[in-house]
């Protein structure tokens, strides 16, 4: 190649390198422009490879005059190649970019369980009667489950079919929450007004209106001169303050070995007003068992029957909760089923 003819290729491929460089949009579109103005098979690469054929000072000349063209070029390379790198973080910057102006997600509040409203709302009632709340383990020994309960050894009650024994001899689960009564009155004068909501356990079959695992409240009150009308009052009291003013109480005879006389106890049917519905049948809906403390217990647990009367009452939390929220199933309230449990979101 002649000097002159490399003089020109070295402007033409300043001016080409001009262009390409500025036209890359991209990272890649720049490397492709550096092969085609820096690669072995680029006309600046042609010209270095003649450069050794020149005589002295033409040689001279050319060689400087290429080393300048290659450092223009590969500077502006470098610079274009900058610019574009700090582009695409740029660009990730704004793909991760966070709106602060946006609305922010609402978190969901979680609810409480319909079981324990009605049971937060029942110790309510009776601790604003006077009531202490007292509590105690869910596993048991005979003598505080039935024993001290005048439950004797020939009961059905404490058969396997109706309870639920564990490894230890003499254990098992609490059939009801009586026992915390028996170790309250153990450990205690009269005279004692408590309540105990808790867990228990019956080896029974499940359905819509009986679980083998549930919730009670019972409630224990002795003193001097505590009688039937104290049991019905204190019923009717709590009817009214979970139902309403206008539910009515009531008791019937019934048997249980702790209670004499025993009682069952319902409450007038808030949706037909005692009338009968679809809802209760025939006016009244069952609520528990109740009754007068029997004298056995009561000197069971070293308390004098001759002077301290007492009644005592269990009420199953989830026909509580049924009667309460419509519930025609007691199963929906242990499934744990989200579609049934959000309703009772800002329930109180
Ligand atoms: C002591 C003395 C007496 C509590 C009582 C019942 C009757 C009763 C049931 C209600 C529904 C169990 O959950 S349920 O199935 N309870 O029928 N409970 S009298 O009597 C007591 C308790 C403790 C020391």
């Amino acid at each position: 190649m002649d000097p002159n003819e490399a003089a020109r290729t070295l402007e033409q491929e300043l001016e080409r390198g001009r262009e390409l460089i500025g036209a890359a949009r991209t990272l890649e579109a720049l490397d492709e422009a550096k092969i085609a103005l820096l690669g072995r098979k680029a006309p600046i690469s042609a010209v270095q490879s003649s450069i050794g054929s020149l005589p002295g000072d033409a040689r001279r000349e050319l060689g400087r005059r290429t080393n300048e063209a290659f450092a223009e070029l590969r500077s502006a390379l470098e610079a274009r190649r900058s610019e574009l790198e700090e582009g695409a973080e740029d660009e990730l910057l704004r793909a991760d970019a966070v709106d602060v102006t946006l609305p922010g997600r609402r978190p969901r509040p979680g609810s409480l369980h319909p079981l324990t409203l009605v049971q937060e709302r029942m110790v309510e009632i009776f601790t604003r009667m006077g009531y202490r709340v007292a509590e105690g383990p869910e596993i048991e020994d005979e003598w505080h489950n039935f024993e001290a309960l005048n439950i004797p050894p020939d009961h059905p009650a404490r058969t396997m079919k109706d309870s639920l024994y564990v490894d230890v001899p003499g254990l098992l689960l609490r059939t009801e929450t009586s026992a915390v009564q028996i170790r309250t009155m153990e450990s205690q004068d009269p005279p004692v007004y408590v309540v105990v909501p808790g867990r228990v356990y019956r080896r029974e079959a499940v359905d819509a209106t009986h679980l083998s695992v549930f919730h009670q409240l019972e409630c224990l009150a002795v003193d001097e001169g505590l009688s039937l009308a104290d049991l019905k009052g204190t019923l009717e009291a709590f009817a009214h303050e979970m139902f309403g003013p206008q539910i009515q109480a009531r008791i019937t005879p019934d048997y249980f070995p702790f209670v004499e006389p025993g009682a069952q106890m319902a409450v007038s049917c808030f949706v037909c007003n005692g009338v009968g519905c679809r809802v209760c049948g025939n006016g009244w809906l069952e609520q528990g068992g109740a009754g007068m403390v029997h004298p056995n217990v009561l000197e069971n647990c070293g308390y004098d029957a001759e002077r301290y009367t007492g009644f005592a009452f269990g009420l199953g939390i989830e026909r509580v909760a049924m009667v309460r929220y419509g519930v025609n199933d007691m199963r929906l309230l242990v499934e744990g089923d989200v579609r049934f449990l959000e309703q009772f979101e800002g329930v109180a």
